[in-house]
């Protein structure tokens, strides 16, 4: 199964966005994931409306926006118009999660849902007839550079075993390290957010960013 490589632009070099988002392109990526978050979801703000501007200006890849924010129902239109092509809400933070996932889907763009280390598959099972992806996160939303949190593992087992039935793709966001993506891509999980422990920084080990594509995609 091919990998999704997908950049946490989070952790990406702002002084140079533009570059980074070029060389990332060129490196081979596949999808830059953008953390979008209201300081109220989560006790961190970031990334504005300029970045996520900036960035579909520098790419034709694809883009998502993980909406760590307050009923992301109400801002799915500006996120589309913005040409974000994946859109993942968190179920916690809108009274009708339904409702949102069907109007990203409406709105002509691929819908998913983000579930948090505490949030259980049951929990959100009905709502995997309206996910094109399901972004699995292995720390709690908020900051790069967290640690992994283990039982999770037993999580993307039972979404990875759902996402035939339900047409899903599974992605895991959070501490995603060259020893989880080996980990994971063996029990069905096809996207990978890269983000301090496989890409920037410490995670790039010094490497290129065609060196670390060209490293991921052996594993
Ligand atoms: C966290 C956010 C993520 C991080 C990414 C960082 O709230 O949703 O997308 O940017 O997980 O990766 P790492 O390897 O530094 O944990
Ligand atoms: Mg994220």
């Amino acid at each position: 199964m091919e990998k999704l490589l997908c950049p946490s632009m989070m952790c990406a070099n702002f002084a140079h966005l533009e570059t980074e988002v070029k060389d990332l392109d060129e490196a081979g990526i596949d999808i830059f994931h953008l953390d979008i978050m209201d300081g109220q979801f989560v006790p961190n703000f970031g990334m504005g409306l300029q970045d996520v501007e900036l960035i579909r200006k520098s790419t034709r890849k694809k883009i998502d926006a993980h909406l760590m924010i307050m009923n992301p129902g109400n801002y799915v239109e500006k996120f589309a118009d913005l040409g974000c092509d994946i859109i993942y809400i968190h179920p916690e933070a809108d009274l009708h999660p339904a409702r949102t996932l069907q109007k990203i889907r409406d709105a002509g763009k691929a819908a998913g849902i983000a579930v948090n280390p505490g949030t259980s598959f049951e929990t959100v099972k009905d709502l995997l007839n309206l996910c094109d992806y399901v972004l699995v996160m292995s720390v709690n939303p908020g900051f790069a550079g967290q640690k992994y949190i283990d039982f999770v593992n037993e999580k993307f087992e039972q979404f990875c075993a759902a996402k035939d039935k339900y047409g899903y793709k599974v992605v895991i966001d959070g501490s995603c390290s060259p020893e989880k993506i080996e980990m994971l891509s063996k029990i069905g999980v096809e996207g990978f957010v890269l983000g301090t422990s496989a890409m920037f920084g410490k995670g790039g080990k010094g490497r290129t960013y065609s060196q670390i594509v060209e490293d991921l995609r052996k594993l």
